[in-house]
């Protein structure tokens, strides 16, 4: 990339011929000493995104080289969506570099969640997904919360190499370098970062001292996050901004919540329980009877049950069931990109619906 001019926004590289491909910048700009490209600017200014013909695979390329040099690896994955956001081929994409993994947004999570457990839950989902990591930390980029003790680690564990932060789309890695990059210098928002998925473009290098760099890299594109199946205006509002505060049902059997209409949990057999639910406080929670959930799916899906919004609503998948026994222990159930529900020890059975594609699971309870 030598003798190449990057954004400093997003790492694509600076040309000023094609307005609709990444990296442009009318030539004026070249004349400034910070550049940065025609699409960061209206991301920064306007909060508005512009498309840019990448494929998938161009961001997986980019990463790959990364296995053919020597660093420290920095994964960070989004503590709200873990399934959504870690990328279960990373060791093919980072060789056998040593890997630290980053649950961010922490300040997200409600205050009852023990953060002992996360870790632990991080660690053990991480090696069950075949990845050997040397520690886990839990941070909040936004909220400089963690930062501290994870610089320590990365300075520790990169013996003086380089350090490559790397995640899928939206997990926060840009607004993390930026609070690294704040804490020690001062400026403020140096790398652009957005809430629409897709931010960053290419590597950007920043210098940690004269032979040494730490990388901000483009996100892993995940199609089956929950992310990819809503509008912008639906992905704000699914997204946790503040701590989650749980809201509490409690449910006979052949009842029904709904998550808007994103997302609908049948609680079939077992004993009024109450069933805590963890999701953006914007987000709606309907409950109903279990026999009429089914009519109300398709006669009030995008009104009553929303988001989705009507006029993109097409867009989701079909809700598809999966049906789940929970036997003793307090039980999380996580709907990938959403939340989740914890319901209490003791045989009960469930029935968790989420768009075709978008993942569910069961973990020992956080709380
Ligand atoms: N609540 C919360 N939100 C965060 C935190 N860190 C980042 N975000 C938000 O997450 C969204 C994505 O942040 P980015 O830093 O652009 O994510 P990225 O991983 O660089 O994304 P790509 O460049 O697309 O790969 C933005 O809306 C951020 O404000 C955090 O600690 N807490
Ligand atoms: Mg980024």
């Amino acid at each position: 990339m030598m003798g190449e001019i990057q954004c400093q926004g997003c790492g694509a590289v600076i040309q000023t011929t094609n307005p609709e491909e990444a990296g442009y910048a009318p030539a004026s700009a070249l004349e400034r000493e910070d550049i940065i490209c025609k699409r960061c600017f209206r991301l920064k200014h306007y909060n508005e995104v512009q498309d840019v013909p990448f494929q998938d695979d161009d961001f997986l390329e980019m990463l790959n080289q990364i296995s053919d040099t020597k660093g420290l690896v920095v994964q960070l994955v989004d503590i709200f969506d873990f399934n959504g956001s870690f990328i279960s081929g990373l060791k093919r994409l980072t060789g056998n570099n040593p890997v630290i993994l980053v649950g961010n947004k922490m300040d997200v999570l409600p205050k009852s969640v023990n953060h002992g457990k996360v870790k632990h839950w991080l660690k053990r989902s991480a090696k069950e997904n075949g990845l050997e990591v040397e520690d886990v930390y839990l941070i909040s980029a936004e909220k400089n919360q963690g930062i501290q003790q994870l610089s320590q680690a990365i300075e520790q564990y990169r013996e003086g190499g380089d350090v490559y932060v790397v995640g899928t789309t939206n997990v926060g890695k840009s607004t993390f370098i930026n609070t690294l990059i704040s804490n020690t210098s001062g400026v403020k928002d140096a790398i652009t970062t957005s809430y629409f998925p897709g931010t960053t473009l290419g590597f950007i290098d920043i210098p940690l001292d004269e032979t040494s760099s730490l990388y901000d890299t483009p996100g892993v594109i995940q199609r089956h996050q929950m992310a990819h199946y809503v509008s912008d205006k639906d992905l704000k509002l699914i997204t946790p901004r503040k701590e989650v505060k749980p809201k509490v049902y409690q449910l006979n059997e052949e009842q029904t919540l709904f998550v808007g209409g994103l997302a609908r949990l049948d609680f079939e057999t077992g004993e009024r329980s109450s069933f805590v639910c963890h999701f953006s406080n914007e987000l709606n929670i309907h409950r109903t009877k279990l026999e009429k959930a089914d009519e109300l799916y398709e006669n009030h899906l995008g009104e009553l049950l929303s988001p989705p919004d009507p006029d993109t609503m097409t867009k989701l998948p079909p809700l598809k069931g999966h049906t789940l026994k929970i036997k003793e222990d307090k039980t999380d159930i996580v709907f990938s990109g959403l939340g989740w529900v914890t319901v209490p020890e003791g045989g009960i059975t469930v029935t968790a619906h989420v768009p075709e594609g978008v993942k569910v699971s069961l973990r020992e309870s956080l709380i």
